[in-house]
């Protein structure tokens, strides 16, 4: 088989800035041990996120130039709805400046006190949006999702079963939605199967349950149902994400994962009373229907980046090009969500540094070497994300996993950029046994890990 290359050439590079080990240790000291406050100039490779990190095209540059910048009925909004209509087929598009947003006016509309909101997992925006609101969310992930070293297809998938019995428990009365995240970001960016989303729609169309999709990688779930699931070898990836959204009454989307741009979002929803609340919403905390949260140009970019994702040789680069680094780390041994994601690699810190207990956060010590060793920015998804205190013992509720995310941008870096990043990666993993653990030293009440300072815990083993 031959190379599968980048199928694109360069027309606009961004230099980026080499540091030393030294300069690194200084910044990261004053970065209170938190990647994300470091000065992405201070970055040499930067994986902390393949959120709105695309790198657009030629045209979709273009499309920036062409934006109708007009209040109402702006021409680059029908473009929009017109494409996100034919590959989603839901009668409202509601245009959001990203996703949260999008999620922030479903659960304001469908929330509340005493709901429960099913999902196969709960990314951290969505969670906090349900919760925001009064209600409780739930992840039921399919068991197999949680072995780390498992080799899965479908790991991301719903655990129809545990659906089933949420429902009968606790009344499908008080659960307003149910969602579907494609791929499962907080679950090692595994896909979910066509047979997983078909079961999961009848089960809440049977109950009367709005279905909905989280669909911020919907092209790259669709190429793995491609690749994976009998009967869709053939098909193209359109005519996947089409019925993938058939089985759907609407989606929220974040545009900056498979919408190929730096900002943007939707919510889309085939119910026109739903439809009219969110809009009611919108216009007070957005803008108007016809623009949302965005320019007519970012409106543009993301009517051309929906053209160019669902491109099968993007895909097939796309989704080489996560798994060749997760190849390259396996040779080495570190242990990683098995099989790689569609648009990140997962250490799994827990396996790696089996010595550093979850209260002493591995991951966050991981990362914070990673960048050490190379200028490489990841990101920690696991008890420092997930963690909490138990309330009423004060006890410490460790994450269920403790990840890594090496989240690879859209059409940015190339293959010895991601060479480059496995021999770091293979460095680090060399000297795991020296490395200790973290401790928090301050903490915002919400959504921690975007603002909290740690310091190293001097035990005898760390050697910084
Ligand atoms: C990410 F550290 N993801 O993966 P917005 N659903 C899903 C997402 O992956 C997602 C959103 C909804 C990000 C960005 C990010 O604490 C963090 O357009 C499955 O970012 O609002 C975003 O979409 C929200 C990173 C978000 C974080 C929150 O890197």
């Amino acid at each position: 088989m031959k190379t599968i290359i980048e199928p694109f050439k360069i027309k606009t590079v961004e230099p980026i800035r080499f540091t030393t080990r030294t300069e690194r240790e200084h910044i990261l000291s004053e970065a209170g041990h938190n990647l994300f406050n470091v000065h992405a100039d201070d970055v040499l490779i930067d994986l902390l996120t393949d959120s709105g990190t695309s790198a657009m095209s030629a045209k979709q540059w273009a499309g920036i130039m062409e934006g109708d910048e007009s209040y109402a009925g702006s021409k680059s909004f029908y473009r929009f709805e017109k494409i996100v209509k034919e590959i989603t087929g839901f009668k409202h598009i509601i245009p959001t400046h990203q996703g949260r947003a999008a999620e922030k006016i479903i659960f304001s509309i469908l929330g509340g006190e005493g709901r429960i909101v099913p999902n196969n997992t709960h990314f951290d925006t969505t969670r906090a949006n349900v919760e925001m609101s009064g209600a409780t969310a739930e992840d039921l992930p399919v068991a197999e999702g949680a072995i780390p070293s498992l080799v899965a297809d479908f790991k991301g998938n719903m655990d129809l079963a545990a659906l089933e019995t949420l429902i009968k428990e606790k009344g499908k009365e008080n659960i307003p939605i149910c969602m579907l995240t494609v791929t499962n970001n907080s679950n090692g960016g595994q896909p979910v199967s066509m047979e997983n989303i078909r079961k999961t729609s009848e089960l809440c169309r049977t109950n009367g349950i709005p279905f909905f999709l989280d669909a911020c990688r919907f092209a790259e779930n669709a190429y793995f149902i491609k690749l994976r699931e009998p009967g869709y070898g053939t098909k193209s990836v359109r005519e996947i994400a089409n019925e993938m959204f058939s089985y759907a009454d609407g989606c929220t989307m974040s545009g900056k994962k498979d919408g190929l741009v730096n900002i943007g979002g939707f919510l889309a929803v085939n119910d026109d009373d739903l439809a009219q609340q969110a809009r009611n919403i919108l216009v007070v905390t957005e803008g108007f229907p016809t623009y949302g949260g965005l320019a007519g140009h970012d409106m543009e970019a993301i009517a051309q980046g929906f053209e160019e994702v669902l491109d099968e040789h993007y895909l097939k680069y796309r989704i080489r090009s996560v798994s060749f680094l997760g190849e390259k780390l396996g040779a080495l041994g570190v242990p990683i969500i098995q099989p790689p994601g569609g648009h990140a690699i997962y250490l799994d810190a827990r396996a790696s540094l089996p010595h550093i207990p979850p209260q002493e956060f591995p991951g966050q010590a991981l990362a914070c070497e990673i960048y050490l060793q190379g200028g490489i920015r990841s990101c920690e998804i696991g008890s420092v994300m997930f963690g909490k205190t138990d309330p009423a013992s004060g006890a410490f509720l460790p994450a269920k996993l403790e990840l890594v995310r090496l989240a690879i941008p859209r059409r940015v870096y190339t293959q010895s950029h991601i060479d480059y990043v496995a021999e770091c990666i293979g460095e680090v993993f060399k000297k795991r046994d020296q490395l200790g653990g973290m401790r928090i030293v301050s903490e915002p009440p919400v959504l921690r890990h975007f603002t909290a300072r740690f310091e190293p815990i001097k035990s005898k083993q760390y050697h910084p």
